[in-house]
């Protein structure tokens, strides 16, 4: 999806999205029959999208192959992939160009000396599972596949610089700061040095690459001083303009300057103390899946702090790019993750090198794409996995070590649903719990005996000076099912559930917030079984379209009534 702002003016871009082809693969023939080069009697579609909103493929798992003629003006070509669900194979005019595992990042491939013309690009999309999948094939969400976010051809000249991180280190007073630029550079050119122009905050700089036609790196510039910051708050989120010029290319990007900590059970953004007040959004919509559209983030947005809440978990995976470009400009806090989700993962499944593997790159691709937004204060490890076991403990060391050398200036957490027993909770800065009592076990009674237990095993660890954050909790509430003696399933026991649940939090005094599970409902697999009606997971503050349920106005009128 397009930007909010401009990313490029020398680089001469266009976008792929639009009308495509496509053709079901349903035998696995698609490759041996040709379809690699061009597809025959194959359907219209629009990309962005996932095919099982297309008619007859609601339930369709396995291979589709997609098909688009572009015209090409000549040159080095990079076709950029912003997210295919969930494996992705292409070819430019017959030619394979590689493979990309990971249905929520973006991924790139450079092809030089493209003739000028008409080019046809096949992608090939696989939704399936197997052992060694992220997720496992047991979700609680649906298993769309397809071109799920936009597909965009680029001309690369001379040096090109495809991606930043730019790091900082704010000064003591949080005035000024020295900042550290790393660049995914390209030399599309001939020459084996240029020069690279950096405009941020007041600071402009000049500094060399050294880079062999045809290379690609990531290269970290010298670091360099800014003054007179204003700061990136949820009260004011001021952000600067990054600018990367090379002769012939450029980069434009936002940034903001912030410093989150957690310690004495408290959350602090710049120095002051921060309450979460969150819920957990999937980027899912029953008409669009996961290829959301970008018309409708402002709206989910507005909804959001009509609620009166200040931050969202993008549950359970990288969302668009488009929508953290809205969430920087209104100031609202972001917990970012990868799609290691909870009981699907069984102890082998942890211990499975190319699962562990696979997880550490998408943990590598979500902090190389996501880093610069500063509305992203967590990076979540993962959700509810075995935590309590070796194999748990193991794979959270060695995702927390990578994102606290590569993440910057973040909170590093998992969401952990055995809190009492969890051994991996040394490796979260903030301990993060996932509980329902109300809904699967416990009474509501329960939510205020929990504390007590949980600060012992805090104790235990280590860790009792952490803010705990309820990272899920809610039950479900079937639309427009109402009760006046509150049952399961009704609205009103719904919004006494989650009401209830936030005035405890409240008094609580090393609880710093929650997320709220979750803001709509949403479609999901088949592997949910009976819990699920409808085929839905239905404890949504309001239903799949955006209608409130009861418990929408309860939570609404709780954050704005209450004495805090
Ligand atoms: C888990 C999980 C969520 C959802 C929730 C539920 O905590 O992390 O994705 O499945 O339970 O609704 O039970």
């Amino acid at each position: 999806m397009p930007r909010l702002f401009c990313e490029h003016i020398k680089r001469s871009t266009a976008t792929l999205d639009g009308g495509w082809k496509y053709k079901v693969d349903a035998e696995d023939k698609g490759e041996a029959l040709g379809w690699s080069a061009a597809l025959t009697d194959a359907k219209r579609c629009s990309v962005p999208s996932v095919w099982n909103c297309e008619k007859d493929l609601l339930e369709y798992e396995g291979a589709v192959f997609y098909e688009k003629s572009f015209y090409f003006e000549g040159g080095t070509l990079r076709l950029f992939f912003e997210a295919v669900m969930t494996e992705a194979t292409v070819w430019l005019d017959g030619e394979k160009l590689g493979y990309h595992y990971g249905g929520f990042s973006s991924f790139d491939f450079i092809v030089p000396e493209v003739s000028a013309g008409f080019h046809t690009l096949i992608v090939k999309a696989d939704n399936r599972f197997d052992d060694n999948s992220i997720p496992q094939v047991k979700v609680d969400w649906y298993h769309y596949g397809g071109i799920i976010r936009s597909v965009h051809a680029e001309r690369l000249s001379a040096l090109s610089v495809l991606a930043s991180k730019f790091d900082y280190t704010l000064t003591e007073d949080m005035k000024n700061a020295t900042a550290t630029l790393t660049l995914d550079v390209y030399n599309a050119g001939d020459k084996a040095e240029e020069e690279v122009c950096v405009s941020v905050c007041g600071f402009d700089g000049k500094f060399k690459i050294t880079l062999a036609p045809g290379e690609r790196k990531w290269v970290t510039l010298p670091s360099f001083e800014i003054s007179d910051i204003e700061l990136w708050d949820t009260e004011n989120p001021k952000l600067y303009e990054l600018k990367i010029t090379t002769e012939g290319d450029d980069l434009y990007d936002r940034v903001g300057f912030r410093k989150v900590e957690a310690h004495d059970n408290k959350i602090f953004l710049n120095g002051k103390e921060i309450e979460i007040k969150g819920v957990n959004r999937h980027e899912d919509h029953p008409d669009f899946g996961f290829a959301f559209p970008g018309s409708r983030m402002q709206h989910d947005i507005d909804l959001i702090c009509d609620l009166g809440c200040n931050s969202i978990r993008g549950s359970h995976y990288p969302n668009s790019k488009l929508f953290l470009d809205y969430l920087d400009e209104e100031g609202i806090l972001f917990w970012s993750e990868i799609p290691i989700w909870g009981c699907g993962f069984s102890e082998e499944a942890l211990a499975n090198k190319t699962v562990v593997e696979r997880g550490l790159n998408m943990h590598r691709e979500m902090t190389e794409q996501y880093f610069n937004h500063p509305s992203i204060i967590f990076w979540g490890m993962h959700n509810e996995i075995p935590e309590n076991t070796p194999q748990g403990e193991e794979m959270t060391k060695i995702y927390h070590a990578f994102l606290k050398e590569n993440g910057g200036n973040r909170l590093v957490v998992h969401a952990s649903h055995k809190p009492l027993t969890d051994v991996s909770l040394k490796y979260s800065d903030v301990l993060c719990l996932n509980i329902y009592y109300g809904w699967y076990s416990g009474g509501l009674e329960m939510w205020e005996k929990f504390m007590v237990m949980f600060r012992e095993h805090a104790e235990k660890l280590g860790i009792a000076d952490r803010p705990v954050i309820y990272s899920e909790f809610g039950g479900a509430a079937l639309y427009g099912f109402h009760d006046a003696e509150e049952p399961k399933w009704s609205e009103e026991y719904q919004a006494t559930l989650i009401t209830h649940a936030l005035s405890v939090f409240d008094k609580t005094p090393e609880v710093a917030g929650s997320f709220i599970w979750q803001f709509t409902d949403i479609r999901t697999a088949a592997e949910m079984g009976f819990t699920r009606a409808r085929g839905f997971n239905n404890k949504g503050l309001m239903n799949e379209y955006r209608r409130p349920k009861m418990s929408y106005h309860a939570v609404k009128a709780f954050y704005k009534n209450r004495e805090k």
